[in-house]
């Protein structure tokens, strides 16, 4: 930009976004923004509640804390962030269009997103999501990547199409194997060529009922950081499956090989290894389902508790595609379990409710642990489950101190 076209539009962005002039705009050196100017905070920039942990800014990555997760349906303020590129820019809904392609449809076809809206019924879901990579920080030796402790995960509802409706409409082969997403998020070296990720699922979750091409989040637009103005939401499966911003969807007739599919993204040992073991690349599985796992959501941790009162606890419960079949929480670090109270899911692949009443034999400090089991049988480890290089799944048992007065 020319220094002369620099300094008008300084001043002339002062006017709409300071509301004043920049005064001196003139002399203020090229390529300085006037702080004023600035992005706001993430917390003012996202509508996100100033509890919630910035793990990183380049690209944006932001968790929940499990007292902030207490509500049924996680509102925008609660929901974590995960980006491995940067929000798009300029988003013109009137423009945008989402094409179906790849080698296993008919012939490409391309919706605007008012087509997609008139042609197909919308759906509403309570959808879990969860990153693949939740828990990361507690491993050993440690993963690379956002060390996210437990916040990295929501359940808000979802409005949208079908896939599977899009899909019928379009006309697939029979060799269809798996869907891609394509997003319009850019690459963090801002070269237009590369993805920061494209990945997707087999046919099976593709086809089935609550996998959405979301157009709305808790009954209003869906906000820019989740995916505005279009996402696919695979409840129950890593979140990294829901593709935000998406603008193209590929039917492939393999296993889709967009970035992040590969190595040891999203992918961990088919069988368990030693901790900080070699694995072949051929010896990598890719997630599917999440884990069963739970979290106690009230009280908060460190919470001070009088000892003639009973403490009502409660929190979340969730098994990927699986439903939970009970909950069960221990204050005597796990020698004695007891059982919650265990609400059914409003829909599939939403999490479910749990509560307990609980009294104290005497003043002191005590853990409260949560362990669910889910519809097969399998139960929350209480340790970390299986090493993998990434530091995925890690649905190990949660705990909150209390202090009992
Ligand atoms: N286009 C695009 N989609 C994406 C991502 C991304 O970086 N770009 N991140 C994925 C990952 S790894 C996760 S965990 C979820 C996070 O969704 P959220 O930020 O709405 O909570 O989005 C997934 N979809
Ligand atoms: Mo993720």
């Amino acid at each position: 930009m020319k220094r002369r076209d620099f300094v008008k539009n300084t001043s002339l962005a002062g006017m709409a976004g300071l509301g004043i002039p920049v005064i001196y705009s003139h002399l203020l050196p090229e390529g300085y923004t006037p702080l004023g100017l600035q992005d706001p905070d993430p917390f003012t920039l996202f509508k996100k509640d100033k509890g919630m942990q910035v793990l990183n800014d380049k690209p944006w990555n932001i968790e929940a804390a499990a007292h902030l997760l207490d509500d049924d349906v996680t509102p925008n303020r609660f929901m974590f962030i995960r980006n491995n590129g940067l929000i798009p820019e300029n988003i013109d809904v009137e423009k945008w269009t989402l094409t179906i392609d790849g080698e296993s449809v008919i012939s490409p076809k391309t919706y605007t997103l008012a087509e997609l809206k008139n042609k197909f019924p919308s759906y509403t879901y309570q959808l879990t999501l969860e990153c693949g990579g939740n828990g990361r920080s507690e491993f050993d030796p440690p993963a690379k990547g956002n060390q996210w402790t437990i916040g990295a995960v929501s359940c808000a509802q979802w409005t949208g199409v079908r896939l599977k409706d899009v899909l019928e409409d379009v006309g697939i082969k029979n060799d269809a194997k798996y869907v891609g997403y394509h997003a319009a998020d850019l690459h963090l070296s801002r070269d237009p060529e590369k993805e920061p990720i494209s990945r997707g699922a087999p046919m099976a979750k593709a086809l089935q009922d609550e996998t959405l091409l979301a157009y709305a989040m808790n009954g209003e637009d869906i906000p820019l950081a989740h995916g505005h103005p279009l996402r696919l939401v695979a409840g129950g499966w890593p979140a990294s499956v829901s593709g935000k911003w998406v603008n193209r969807i590929s039917v492939r007739n393999k296993v889709h090989d967009g970035p992040k599919m590969g190595g040891t993204s999203y992918r961990v040992p088919c069988s368990p290894v030693a901790p900080g073991e070699k694995v072949k690349d051929e010896d990598m599985c890719i997630i599917e389902s999440m884990p069963v796992k739970s979290l106690i959501t009230y009280p908060k941790t460190g919470a001070m508790i009088s000892q003639n009162k009973t403490l009502e606890i409660r929190g979340h419960a969730w098994a990927g595609e699986l439903n939970v079949r009970s909950v069960s929480y221990s204050i005597d670090f796990g020698a004695t379990w007891q059982e919650c109270q265990l609400d059914a899911p409003p829909n599939r692949l939403a999490w479910q409710r749990f509560s307990a009443s609980m009294k104290f034999p005497e003043k002191g400090y005590y853990e409260i642990w949560a362990r669910a089991t889910d519809s097969n049988g399998e139960s929350q480890p209480m340790v970390l489950p299986g090493w993998n290089p990434k530091g995925y799944l890690n649905n190990a048992s949660h705990r909150i101190a209390v202090k009992v007065s």
